[in-house]
């Protein structure tokens, strides 16, 4: 049996109320992990490097077996960027190779520029028009429900490779959900961890890690998804924050 544990931690309150969203995480764990987990995530919330959070919300509920999908995780492939200008014009050409227009991929560039506040989900555009697709505003649409099949084979895959950091297993994870979805076709994002400048695109079934994609101590970042249009969004929403999901590596 897993359960999925979901945890959004704020500062100056829930951010429906205000607050500002300072850390996320999802996974779905078995039973056995549930005390060990839930502990690490409320710890993660209070000594994150964007500020302790004073509104942590936990929800752990029972997923069904059957109710469960399998997927592979996405290759990864990295580009060391000299700067982030070269990180940006790298991450456009990944975007435009996986047949996305001009438009969506400016779109998508200045609307992650552009952000006064950090989102707790992602923004959906239109991969031919650029016009934006979902109407969840400020809040964007939070993927959830996902993990790895195995997270103690993936620990040792990525100590093996040096990547001891939550970040990219996180992300990878996250991605590959992202990817799997039906009529989307690519991801940009970044983070908004002040201290960490990596980023991604992933398209054409590559996760293309970047290692430049923003200026350090910006806490500017988020995630822009690009959708093939026409799309049922209620169902493209539906799969993104409700099918559980285990990626394979
Ligand atoms: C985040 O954790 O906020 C996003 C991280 C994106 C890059 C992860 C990586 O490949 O290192």
């Amino acid at each position: 049996m897993l359960y999925s544990i979901r945890m959004r931690s704020a500062q100056g309150g829930a951010h429906e109320h205000g607050g500002h969203h300072i850390s996320g995480a999802e996974r779905l764990i078995t039973t056995q992990d549930l005390t060990t987990i839930t502990e690490k995530l409320i710890q993660r919330a209070l000594t994150h490097e964007k500020g302790r959070a004073d509104f942590i919300r936990l929800t752990i509920e029972e997923v069904k077996p059957k109710d469960i999908i399998t997927i592979p995780m996405l290759k990864m492939e990295t580009y060391t960027a000299i700067n982030v200008s070269d990180g940006h014009k790298n991450a456009c050409e990944f975007l435009a190779n996986a047949g996305i227009s001009k438009i969506a991929i400016d779109n998508a560039m200045s609307s992650l520029l552009s952000l006064q506040e950090n989102m707790r989900g992602a923004i959906l555009i239109d991969a031919t028009t650029g016009k934006r697709l979902d109407n969840t505003g400020m809040r964007g649409i939070r993927v959830s429900r996902m993990d790895f099949k195995d997270t103690l084979q993936a620990k040792k895959h990525f100590d093996e490779l040096g990547y001891t950091d939550n970040h990219v297993q996180e992300a990878l994870v996250l991605a590959s959900k992202v990817l799997s979805a039906p009529n989307v076709v690519g991801e940009l994002c970044w983070s908004d961890d002040p201290n960490y400048i990596i980023g991604y695109v992933s398209a054409n079934n590559i996760y293309h890690r970047i290692t430049k994609m923003k200026p350090l101590h910006s806490s500017q970042g988020g995630r822009v998804f690009f959708v093939k249009t026409p799309v049922d969004i209620t169902a493209l929403q539906n799969y993104l924050e409700r099918q559980p999901v285990l990626v394979d590596i």
